[in-house]
This record gives structure tokens, sequence and C-alpha cells, in this order.
């Protein structure tokens, strides 16, 4: 369906046909040269883009790796449950569905500024473009566990009974599709739940034959127009990068034909959907996306993202440690340590897993470190650690506590604790629905050079417009990570607004200043 628009653009830059949403867009940036006496010459420069969105809402599946764990079974119950308005009690008295957490379903933007009181316009985050309603999902999966996923719900122990019961019998009907395990990758204390496999035990062909031929038949049953792919099953332990196995595409496939024991289930998972077109974006930590896997989807237009859901511990300090060091304040160490008790922490109980989210959890301040040269010399790093220890008793209540001790003015210290609880899953399913549907957006919007008459293409196969949503965001190859928050949201929300011909939000609100 075409969706309705809750605004249009009148500007001579912006076109609405019946199937397309076309914008002129000026890009002005500032390019910086350095003179030979030490200082700095600014240019400001400006780029002028054709973007053009498909207005045509597709019909959309969401196949889950690892569909019965945590987040897989409560996400699944939390689209029902909205999806079915549906309302329950708990001691605290009655709850509604909602999608809170979610930025693209509880955000809003600034559209500008009301003509008449001069006050904010401000429209849901969902509206800015014809995005899909994560009410309409069609979602499948896989996991090597073969639990049906009323049972994977009881069994992650999220939700309360009461909502439980309400959307028992739907989900009893959905059940996991066979999957493949290569027990090396994930913990040993994994394998007495997979029950649901594929048979062989290492990388081939027919395992990504079989997960096409998959994602095909899920298509054909549901009547889709297109599948997202996505990875929010165990951790699994780095895969080494060999020269001549993981390194090219060429030599990645190859490396699958020939069995090759370091090619992980999840790099298996993003060929297939790299092959078969469907986007496909790594929740977990690990190096699913080795050099050939990138290289991979380069070659054929296809879309990736990850690692790994930025969900709670690493979403605060995208935040706070942005506001310290951009305040000037010399934040020296962060300690942060977690304790959780559901299924992820057991597998995060050993070492190889762990040190996987150890990597995704411990890089995500260098950017902001680095852009300030007056508290930081270079290569000087404030220290940071990071513990995660299993508790079983606490489930996916997890415990985060962090303390962040930073040096102020005259030598004086700031120390800030923060004991961060929640349901992780609950956090985690929100962001699950935002990547779907922002990578989904992608797919529909091309772009071209005003000033080449090149036909329209693709944004680059690696997606990092998603990074706000993950620990570790991939980029095109060479080009810099940025995990500070607000720079994420900012580069989310304005690639969108220049689709539709609008300007980034600058909050310079000179329209209250100059008068
Ligand atoms: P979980 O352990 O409850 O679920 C993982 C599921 O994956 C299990 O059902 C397991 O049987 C299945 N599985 C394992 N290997 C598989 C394979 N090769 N193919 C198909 N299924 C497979 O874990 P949870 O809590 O749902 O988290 C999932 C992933 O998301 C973990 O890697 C976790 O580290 C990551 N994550 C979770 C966050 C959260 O806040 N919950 C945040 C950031 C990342
Ligand atoms: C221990 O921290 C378990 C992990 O899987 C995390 O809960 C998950 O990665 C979320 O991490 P964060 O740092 O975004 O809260």
């Amino acid at each position: 369906a075409t969706a309705r628009d809750l605004f249009t653009v009148t500007s001579p830059n912006v076109v609405y046909t019946d199937s397309e949403i076309r914008s002129k867009y000026t890009y002005r940036t500032t390019l910086v040269n350095r003179g030979e006496d030490g200082k700095y010459v600014a240019v400001p420069q400006e780029t002028v883009y054709d973007f053009k969105v498909d207005r045509k809402v597709p019909k959309l599946g969401v196949m889950l790796v690892g569909w019965g764990g945590n987040n897989g079974s409560t996400v699944t119950a939390g689209i029902i449950a909205n999806r079915r308005g549906l309302v329950w009690e708990t001691r605290e008295g009655p709850r509604a569905a909602n999608y809170y957490g979610s930025v693209i379903m509880g955000s809003t933007m600034k559209l500008g500024t009301d003509a008449k009181t001069r006050k904010d316009v401000n429209i849901p985050f969902h509206d800015v473009l014809p995005m899909v309603h994560p009410n309409d999902l069609i979602i499948g999966g896989w996991d090597i566990s073969k639990l049906d996923l009323a049972a994977s719900m009881d069994r992650a122990a999220v939700l309360e009974p009461t909502l439980k019961a309400q959307v028992r019998k739907e989900m009893a009907e959905m059940v996991p599709l066979p999957s493949i395990y290569y027990p090396d990758f994930i913990a040993a204390n994994q394998e007495d739940r997979a029950d649901n496999l594929i048979p062989g035990s290492k990388a081939s062909m027919a395992h990504v034959e079989q997960i096409r031929k998959d994602i095909r038949d899920f298509k054909a049953a549901n009547g889709l127009d297109k599948v997202i792919v996505q990875w929010t099953a165990n951790t699994e332990r780095f895969a080494e990068i060999l020269e001549g196995v993981n390194d090219t595409a060429e030599n990645l496939l190859k490396s699958i034909e020939a069995g090759h024991e370091e090619i992980s289930p999840s790099t298996v998972f993003a060929v297939a959907c790299i092959l078969e077109g469907a986007p496909f974006i790594n929740g977990s930590p690990q190096n699913t996306f080795v050099p050939g896997a990138i290289e991979l989807a380069e070659k054929h237009n296809a879309f990736i993202g990850g690692d790994d859901f930025k969900s709670g511990q690493t979403k605060m300090k995208s935040a706070l440690v942005d506001f310290l060091i951009s305040a000037g304040i010399k934040l020296t160490s962060i300690a942060s340590y977690n304790h959780l008790g559901n299924n992820d922490g057991k597998n995060l109980s050993s070492q190889k897993q762990f040190r996987s989210k150890e990597i995704s959890k411990s890089n995500v301040v260098d950017d902001m470190v680095e852009a300030n040269n007056v508290l930081y010399k270079e290569g000087e790093h404030p220290d940071h650690t990071v513990v995660i220890k299993y508790m079983p008793a606490v489930g996916d209540n997890k415990r985060a506590l962090d303390e962040y001790y930073a040096e102020i003015f005259l030598g004086g210290h700031q120390t800030i604790s923060i004991f961060n609880v929640c349901e992780d899953s609950l956090l985690a399913s929100p962001l699950i629905i935002d990547l779907v549907i922002v990578a989904e957006m992608m797919t529909r919007i091309q772009w071209k050079a005003s000033s080449d008459s090149d036909e329209f293409k693709n944004f680059h196969s690696v997606l990092s417009i998603l990074s706000y949503m993950l620990k570790a965001p991939l980029t095109p190859p060479g080009t810099p990570v940025i995990n500070a928050l607000a720079k994420q949201r900012g580069a989310l929300t304005n690639i969108f607004r220049a689709c539709v011909g609008l300007e980034p939000e600058s909050d310079m609100t000179l329209e209250h200043k100059l008068f």
C-alpha cells in the first residue's frame, strides 16, 4: 500500500508522484586544509544530490536466527500484543501494548515551526517517510532448539503470565525452522538445547542453499514482497581472519564449499542472505562480517548491518561519555560490571564468547575521546574495563553497574555511579524492530549526484545508518565508526529529512533569537 502522508513539503526541490518522492538536496560540509604554518583553512563545500523514495510500503517479513531465544520470543509476543491492542493485568494495574524503546515508534522529530504560534511542530519519527508499521510484520525464523514460540516465551521468563495467556495460542503455532550448529562457535553449555538441526557440523554450500530456500519458502508462503533477516542467536566466538580463507568474497565462497572449520554459522547465514538479496543484520558481537562477506555484499549490491544491539549499559555510555567529554570534563576511567541470569549470560560465561562481547562493549568511546584533542593527547585513552558474570537467579533482569571517574577543574574529581536494572530482552526487542524498519526503508531510497546523468543507485551495502541501534557499528570499509549516540541519531534523522528535501535539525532556533 502507498502510505498516507502526515505532511507534504512544498518546495521547488521536492516532487511527489503516486509512486515516488523526489528531492534535490544540497549537502553542506566543510573541507579543511592544513597549511605549512600549521594553521587550518576551512572551505565550505556544497554537493547537490537527487534522492528518490519509493512510496509503496511492502508486505514485509522478518526472519530471526535464534527465534526461540529471549529476544526472539519477546519481540514476537510484543508485536502480536500491539497488533491485537492487548491489555493485561499486572500487580500494578492494567498495562497496554506499546512500542516504548523504539526510536521509530516511540520518538518524534521536529518538523518545523508553527506558522502562527512559532512553537515547534513535532511529528512521530515513523511518519517522516513511508515506513512499514511493525504491527504488519510477518515473523518467522530458525532456532537450534525446537521449542515452539509459546514454550520459548515460558523458557525466557520475561513476560507477565497475563500477557502470555493472551498470545499463547498464536505463538504455540509458531515453530522455528531447523538451523545450522557448529558447536565450536558457541559455548559448550548450549549443547543441550541443540535439537533442531540441519545435518552437518561445518560450513557447506548445502547449508547456504537450505537457508536461501527457507527464505524463499517463507516469502512465498506468506505472499511477502521482501524479507529481512536478523541474527539474534547466541554470541559466537570471533572467527580468525585467514588469508585465502575468508579475506575475499571468492575465497569465502570457496571455503564454504570446502567446509573450512573457521567459517561460522552467522557468516553462512550472512552469505545466504547476500546471495538471496535479503538484507542481513547481525545483533550479536562476533565478526560475522569477515572481509570476504563485506566484499560479497558489495559485489551483490546487498544490504548488511551490525554488530551487537546497543540496548542498555552501552547506550547510556554512548550518551554519557559524549556529554562528559563535550562538556570539557576529562573522563579518566570507566568500570562496567554486568550480571545476568538468562541464556545469553550462560553462553557468555564461556571465555571465547565473552571475549566477543568484551570487544564490542569496549571500543564504544574511541571516537569521542579521539575527537577531543584538548583533553587527550594522541593515543591517550581513559581506562576501560568490562566484566560480565552469569548469575542464574536474576534471569533476564540484567544488572549493569558503571562507575565513571573524571578529572574536573583544578585537579578535582567527579565520580558518577549508575545502577541500571531491567529486562534485557525488553530493551533489545524494540531495537530489533527499528533495525528492520530502517533497513527496509533503506532498500527504497536511492540517490545520484545531481551533477552527473548516471542512474540512481543504492546507499553503500554496509548500512552504517543503523549505528544508533548497535554497539559496534559496521561501516563501509575505510570510513569512520561513530559511537556517540546524539551523532548517530542525527545521521538517522537528517538522512531521512533530506529524502523529503528538509534541512537538518540545526537547533539554532534563530527565529527565537533574532527579532
Ligand atoms: P538467547 O540465548 O535467549 O537466544 C539465543 C537463541 O539462539 C537461542 O534460542 C539458541 O537456541 C539460538 N541459537 C544459537 N545458535 C543458533 C544457530 N546457529 N542458529 C539458530 N539459532 C541459534 O539470547 P538472547 O537474550 O535472545 O540474545 C540473543 C543475542 O543477542 C545474544 O548474542 C546476545 O548477546 C545479543 N544481544 C542481546 C541484547 C539484549 O539486550 N538482550 C543486547 C545486545 C545483544
Ligand atoms: C551482558 O552485558 C550481556 C550482554 O549480552 C548485554 O546485556 C547486551 O549486550 C546488552 O549490552 P548493553 O551494553 O547494550 O547493555
